[in-house]
């Protein structure tokens, strides 16, 4: 039976493969979107959906907002995918961070009980709260240790959540997702800074690529893939928390090996720690350079997800591991280039 679905933050990442995903299974999705004074759906239209979801002025900041929305839409599930959701940014703006991040979710969980404490409610977890994890892997009971921010706002996020299905019953869920990549990702965060900079690299728009820690560590899937397991968590018949990743981890450094050959370039590192530079042999051009600006005041050095209880469970894998999803992402941002059209 097609059910009704609110998706906040429908114009991010997964909101955009979240929406596609219930509307090929036949949902009425309607796209929660913050009133910003420049367009900002242009993943919905690369999808192909823009004239498919039902987009509504949605901002997590405004209780009356979020509650006449819920009234208004009469939802059989919401998903919270609405975020601040960049780490660095957080050290600048933690009170923000913590208004749309932690107290975001506390005021749709309290429209949910006020309007229909049937909706289902799914609340996007984040690996950041494991932090300086105290054990590797990290499954749903490895202890939290946030080290930013955002982090710290995801974690009031998380147990809040937990805290509205044990005091009132709520189908209230976590998914506790670890790093996922794709074409339409922000190219604020560093995967999708590697393949696009190397774009511009290679077709000449920009000489050089700065960042900051080469050597953290993360589990990097597919977000086509984790939005699917997203769907799964709440459909599972009693509400509980999963952690979604891959089960593997990398470095940025080898993440950034992985996608120069796509971009026809030979990578060789030289020198060390803020000095350090990475050389395409061919031209003999220094194409990657460290700025420190980008560490952060407390760095999360390596994460690497359990998820045997989402496939037990839910019966979710990741398909698409890292070399792959690293060819999808450099395929994207250099047709991008080539073409003209803007990466966004
Ligand atoms: P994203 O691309 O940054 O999308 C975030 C969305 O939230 C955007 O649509 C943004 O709108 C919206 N938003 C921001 N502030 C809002 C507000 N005050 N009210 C309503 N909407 C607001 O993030 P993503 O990668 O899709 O991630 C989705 C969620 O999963 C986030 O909550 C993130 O923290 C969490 N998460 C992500 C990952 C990952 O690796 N991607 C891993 C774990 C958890 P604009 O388009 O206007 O900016
Ligand atoms: O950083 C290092 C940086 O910004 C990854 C969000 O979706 O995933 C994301 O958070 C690592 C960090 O993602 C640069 O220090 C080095 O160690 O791509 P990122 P993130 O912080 O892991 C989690 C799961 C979320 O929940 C978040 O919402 O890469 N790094 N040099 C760099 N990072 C950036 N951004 N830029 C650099 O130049």
């Amino acid at each position: 039976m097609s059910k009704t679905i609110l998706i906040t933050g429908a114009t991010g990442q997964d909101g955009s493969y979240l929406a596609k995903l219930m509307l090929e299974r036949g949902d009425r999705v309607v796209g929660g979107v913050r009133r910003t004074s420049s367009d900002n759906t242009w993943r919905l239209a690369e999808l192909g959906i823009l004239g498919d979801v039902e987009l509504i002025d949605l901002d997590v900041a405004e209780i009356t907002n979020v509650l006449r929305m819920i009234e208004r839409t009469r939802p059989d599930e919401v998903y919270n995918l609405a975020a601040q959701s960049f780490v660095r940014s957080s050290f600048e703006q933690p009170i923000y961070t913590a208004d749309i991040d932690a107290v975001g979710p506390a005021r749709i969980l309290e429209a949910i009980r006020t309007v229909n404490p049937a909706i289902r409610f799914y609340q996007a977890s984040t690996s950041e709260m494991y932090g300086k994890a105290s054990e590797s892997p990290q499954f749903e009971h490895t202890p939290f240790h946030p080290r930013s921010p955002y982090a710290v706002s995801k974690l009031f996020a998380h147990w809040i959540t937990i805290n509205y299905r044990e005091s009132y019953g709520l189908h209230a869920c976590c998914g506790i997702l670890f790093n996922h990549e794709s074409p339409l990702r922000g190219r604020e965060f560093v995967t999708r800074k590697i393949t696009s900079g190397l774009a511009q690299v290679k077709h000449g728009q920009i000489k050089t690529l700065a960042f900051g820690n080469l050597d953290a560590k993360r589990d990097w899937g597919f977000a086509g893939d984790y939005v699917d397991g997203i769907r799964r968590i709440l459909q599972a018949p009693k509400a509980a928390d999963y952690v979604l990743a891959t089960g593997q981890a990398q470095s940025v450094r080898h993440f950034i090996e992985l996608a120069a050959p796509h971009f026809g370039l030979a990578l060789e590192w030289r020198g060390n720690g803020a000095h350090e530079t990475g050389v395409d042999t061919k031209s003999g051009r220094t194409i990657i350079k460290i700025d420190p600006s980008h560490y952060r005041p407390a760095e999360v050095d390596a994460l690497v997800g359990a998820p045997d209880k989402a496939a037990s469970e839910l019966g979710w894998r990741a398909q698409v591991m890292l070399p792959e999803l690293v060819a999808i992402m450099a395929e994207a941002d250099d047709r991008r280039v080539r073409d003209g059209k803007p990466l966004n």
